[in-house]
């Protein structure tokens, strides 16, 4: 059987903007940093925690879902007067994904194969895998994901413990290659993004451009335009 999804009628991930949190980030402020970039345009929401202490990373799930919640119940209508729905992703851990009734999960290489999570979660939940590599990359093809996440585009503060700068170079070839939606991760601001939707990667993902932002909103719709600038 082909489970590579793309191969199925209506399988396309259309999330131009992924706001994936900070994991320093708790409480009110991530609340609100997440509603203001809602507000700002953000496209899909992944939540990221950073130990080991699963009811503190509920918690946490709780406060961004009912933020994604309430900014849903009232949704946004697009250009095309369809209502959109912002998705909630769990990342790494399909446990606390079904717990809080989340849209979707986002797996790592040492994470649950995809398989066995996409077993777990059914078929209608978003499930995507990160790929380091370009040999990852083309192992993934025939799982039974959503999209794949190519980390890291460049080197980042945000996260050390990366394997491979896949560059804009690695990334035109990745989006040639791939049947799989791509999600491009890892130093992508407002000064590149231009140059990274240029490529024509499906979903563009980042953590400090926002989260670090003195206006999350602004920072959400200046980073929405400048990919539209260059896919319309
Ligand atoms: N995965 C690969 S790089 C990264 C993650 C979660 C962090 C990206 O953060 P930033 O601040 O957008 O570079
Ligand atoms: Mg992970």
């Amino acid at each position: 059987m082909n489970d590579n999804r793309n191969h199925q009628e209506g399988s396309t991930f259309d999330y131009p903007l992924y706001l994936v949190s900070d994991e320093r980030s708790t409480g009110e402020t991530l609340a609100h940093i997440v509603r203001e970039a809602l507000f700002g345009g953000v496209s899909i929401v992944q939540l990221r925690h950073k130990d080991n202490d699963i009811r503190a990373f509920i918690k946490r799930a709780e406060t961004v879902k009912y933020v994604i919640d309430q900014f849903n119940l009232n949704r946004r209508v697009d250009g095309m007067g369809m209502k959109t729905h912002v998705p909630f992703i769990i990342n790494d851990r399909v446990d606390v994904a079904l717990a809080v009734e989340a849209d979707g999960v986002h797996l790592g290489q040492s994470d649950m194969p995809a398989v066995l999570a996409r077993q777990l979660i059914g078929e209608k939940k978003i499930l995507g895998l990160t790929v380091e590599t370009p040999q990852q990359l083309l192992e993934a093809q025939m799982l039974p994901v959503d999209y794949l996440g190519i980390s890291t585009i460049f080197n980042t503060a945000t996260k050390s413990d990366t394997k491979h700068e896949w560059r804009l170079e690695g990334l035109t070839q990745a989006v040639k290659s791939s049947a799989l939606p791509l999600v491009a991760i890892g130093g992508i601001d407002e000064g590149n993004i231009a140059r990274i939707a240029q490529t024509k990667v499906g979903s563009i993902a980042l953590v400090s451009a926002i989260f670090s932002a003195q206006d999350p909103k602004a920072a959400s719709a200046q980073l929405v335009a400048l990919i539209k600038s260059e896919t319309q």
